[in-house]
């Protein structure tokens, strides 16, 4: 038969020459929304199909019934050729496509539930660091969401799935985030909408981007007779970094010309020279701490130490010995001599009292060492004296120094010796016997 024949004959039967049904995926097997318009009683045959008898077709009324579920995601659509005949020679066929629609059964899905990024906090703002895998065996698109742990909005996920940093990380304020993301479908209505979670750990990494910082007072206090080699503090300072970043090691960059020296990873720091508070009582010293990150970070401090004074001085009179001379008259109550002696040390430790011995008729004062008279002397009683004046300091060790004072009474004549009358008559009688009763008139 010729083309034009066959055409002819398609028109007789079919009021198209393709028809197209839409079926749903989901649609329940069983007859199905699918039917020739022809009002003719004929007969319908099936005689090409690609769907192994999914669509079935009525001979007599041209129904066609679903033999099996649908799978959208599967197969999308089904060629039938259908053949009709009316009475005993007109046959005429027609291509009958079912296409499957999609209906939402499918939620999206990650390709993993749990993902794992770890950034290094100076990574720069924009970087795409991970993508999210999500797929969903529906059409339409898919909607990602980071539904919580990102309060500050440093993350930015784009519709594909990528990941972006949005704002600059700082592992010493946070150093992880733990994202909850959702995939939404999109579907229409609202209710037919399926959804997936997955969580993202983003672990930070740090950089060195964080000094040492001292937390050490600036200023020591230790006595002037600190052993050799004694710890007179333990410098310390802290990084806010983590790792070897945050490893600190300590440096004297000045160290008085050797008085100290410091224990590089412990900041222990030692006293190398004997101190001398009379001499210098007050030290400095720098100290450099600098972490183990690349590039290395440092900062220095100076610290003051003040040396303590110890009670190592004794009081130092001027003189050691005094020899003086007093006259036996003198009132009771005359200042004769101050001593003086003078201590290095300050405070209690400096500060001088004196003492005289033996008791006697003198008497020191304790504060100012004047010696003064107490009693009248007599030279013919005590015509001399040797004192012994101690000054002590006021230390909890109290030191002494002693001086000797050796006093000669002077005489003094009361009556000088005159002669009154000049002439001196003495009258004797003869007879008298005792030369003693003799006596000037
Ligand atoms: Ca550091
Ligand atoms: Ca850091
Ligand atoms: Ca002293
Ligand atoms: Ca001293």
């Amino acid at each position: 038969s010729s083309p034009s024949h066959s055409r002819w004959q398609t028109q007789m039967a079919f009021s198209k020459t393709v028809y197209s049904f839409q079926v749903k995926e989901d649609t329940v097997v069983g007859k199905v929304e699918a039917q020739f318009d022809i009002p003719t009683p004929i007969t319908y045959s099936v005689q090409e199909d690609d769907g192994e008898s999914m669509f079935l077709l009525s001979p007599v009324s041209g129904e066609f019934l679903l033999s099996r579920s649908l799978d959208f995601e599967t197969q999308r659509f089904y060629i039938l050729t259908v053949e009709v005949q009316q009475g005993d020679s007109q046959v005429s066929s027609v291509r009958v496509y079912f296409n499957v629609l999609d209906v939402n059964d499918n939620p999206p899905v990650f390709s993993q539930n749990n993902f794992f990024a770890s950034l290094l906090e100076d990574t720069g703002v924009r970087t795409c660091f991970l993508s999210l895998n999500v797929s969903d065996k529906d059409d339409g698109e898919v909607e990602l969401v980071v539904v919580s742990g990102d309060e500050l909005g440093t993350f930015f996920l784009d519709s594909t799935g990528s990941l972006y940093l949005n704002k600059e990380l700082d592992r010493e304020s946070q150093a992880s985030y733990n994202l909850t993301v959702t995939a939404n479908d999109c579907a229409w209505p609202v209710s037919s909408q399926l959804t997936s979670t997955a969580h993202v750990v983003v672990v930070v990494k740090d950089t060195n981007d964080n000094a040492p910082s001292f937390v050490s007072a600036g200023h020591v206090f230790i006595p002037e007779d600190s052993a050799l080699h004694s710890v007179i503090m333990t410098v310390h300072a802290e990084d806010k970094d983590a790792g070897s970043n945050a490893e600190v090691l300590y440096f004297l960059s000045n160290s008085s010309g050797g008085a100290f020296s410091i224990d590089n990873t412990s900041g222990e720091t030692f006293l190398e020279e004997l101190l001398d508070r009379e001499k210098t009582d007050t030290l400095h010293f720098t100290v450099m701490a600098t972490d183990m990150g690349s590039p290395q970070m440092a900062t220095t401090m100076n610290f003051t130490v003040h040396v303590e004074d110890v009670n190592d001085n004794d009081p130092v009179f001027s003189q050691s010995n005094y020899s003086l001379f007093v006259k036996e008259d003198v009132p009771r109550g005359t200042s004769l001599f101050q001593v003086k002696a003078q201590d290095q040390d300050i405070g209690s430790n400096g500060k001088v009292r004196y003492v005289l011995s033996p008791a006697g008729p003198f008497v020191v004062d304790t504060i100012r060492g004047v010696l003064s008279v107490m009693d009248q002397l007599d030279r013919e009683k005590d015509s001399n004296y040797t004192l012994i004046i101690t000054a002590a300091d006021q230390g909890d060790a109290p030191r002494s120094a002693t001086i000797a004072i050796d006093f000669t009474v002077l005489d003094v004549n009361d009556c000088t010796p005159r002669f009154s009358p000049e002439t001196l008559i003495i009258h004797v009688k003869e007879n008298e016997e005792d030369p003693s009763e003799l006596t000037h008139q």
